[in-house]
């Protein structure tokens, strides 16, 4: 890590603003990404998702707390899908960040979830773009986990990291049913109150259900893996982003930690958990791999977005060829699809 170290007012005064600029597509969004983008990606993004009050952020402070400790550069974004019209606004009760926040190489943010789905992923990749500029070393994301908003922050993370508790009991297979594909790491936290360990067993059982027949993998492997020569790469595939045994030489098994966010005990062995997945991931290539797809997905959104936007407009020649197919498909004269792909063809004439 280059440890680009303490922070100063300047840089977070300018890095606020440009957040602001580029979640609100204020004028001026462009350029500032434009120099963004020029930067070199070395940040590396975790993303921290789990159930409403698993501890997320109490962990996420304490990781925080541990990386900047080291001499890294670190920034917290908190994604807030309680309230989508906060966008930029400031960090809410339900942020602890008692460690963490008062430590000069560490910044602090809430970004609004409005932009749910592909909107809030490509919001996530232009904000590490920013944090990339001002040469962080990490970002650590939060999301509650809800559905759309951990999907896109998995999308735009490095690494995802998964918080369960001890005692879900039921809740625990209906977060386990979205939130057991994502994990590369696993906590569970509050490893102070009854039954922890348990939790622990189950989600290493849950885990390894996806990784049964896999050669080199059994109940006790965790982390990194050097795997057998398969003929079959067995159940593998929902978990293709940790290794295929047909053709990787080395797997990564997701492992699960205890920790207390709180108390502190096991974060320093969590956030190295967090990065021998990263080291893993780069020996391995896959961030090259994901940055690709990531750029991939983003500028097919932007493609789709800039095709559509001529005739989402009330005037123009767009949206009169648009208003004069309409009639035609109204009048049984085309179809749908025949209509686009005229329209298609007149507009790359
Ligand atoms: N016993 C115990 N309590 C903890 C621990 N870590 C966090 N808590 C408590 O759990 C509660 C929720 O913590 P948060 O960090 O706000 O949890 P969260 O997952 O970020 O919550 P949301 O963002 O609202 O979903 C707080 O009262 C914390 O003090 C822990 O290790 N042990
Ligand atoms: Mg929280």
């Amino acid at each position: 890590m280059s440890g680009a170290g303490a922070l100063d007012g300047r840089t977070v005064r300018r890095l606020s603003r440009a957040i602001s600029t580029v979640e609100d597509r204020a004028d001026g969004y462009e350029e500032i990404l434009s120099g963004a983008y020029r930067a070199p990606a070395k940040a590396e993004v975790i993303g921290v998702t789990g159930p409403p009050g698993a501890g997320k952020s109490t962990l996420v402070d304490a990781l925080t707390a541990h990386w900047a400790g080291t001499g890294e550069r670190v920034a917290v974004l908190a994604v807030d899908p309680s309230s989508p019209f906060s966008g930029g606004a400031v960090l809410g009760d339900r942020v602890r960040m008692d460690r963490s926040s008062d430590l000069p190489s560490v910044y602090l943010r809430s970004i609004s979830a409005r932009g749910e789905g592909g909107g809030l992923s490509a919001a996530v990749c232009d904000i590490v773009a920013l944090l990339d500029e001002a040469e962080f070393d990490r970002v650590v994301i939060e999301t509650v986990g809800a559905g759309q908003a951990d999907i896109a922050v998995a999308d735009a993370a490095d690494c995802t990291l998964v918080v369960f508790v001890p005692g879900l009991g039921d809740d625990i297979q209906a977060a386990k049913a979205g939130l057991m594909e994502v994990g590369d790491v696993y906590a569970v936290n509050k490893g102070d109150l009854p039954g922890a360990k348990a939790t622990v067993a189950e989600i290493n059982g849950a885990i390894g259900v996806a990784y049964a027949g896999t050669p080199g993998v059994n109940k006790t492997t965790a982390g990194l893996i050097t795997a057998q020569p398969a003929s079959s790469p067995g159940r593998l595939a929902v978990l293709r982003r940790h290794g295929d045994p047909a053709s990787d030489s080395t797997l990564w098994r997701p492992p699960v930690q205890l920790v207390s966010a709180r108390s502190g005990d096991g974060v320093p062995d969590l956030a190295g958990a967090v990065d021998a997945f990263l080291g893993w991931c780069s020996e391995s290539g896959r961030p090259a791999q994901r940055r690709r797809s990531r750029i991939r997905a983003q500028m097919l959104r932007t493609l789709s977005a800039a095709l559509i936007a001529p005739y989402q407009q009330n005037a123009g020649q767009a949206a009169e060829d648009l208003a004069g197919s309409i009639e035609r498909v109204l009048a049984s004269a085309t179809s749908p699809a025949e209509a686009v792909a005229e329209l298609i063809r007149r507009g790359s004439r």
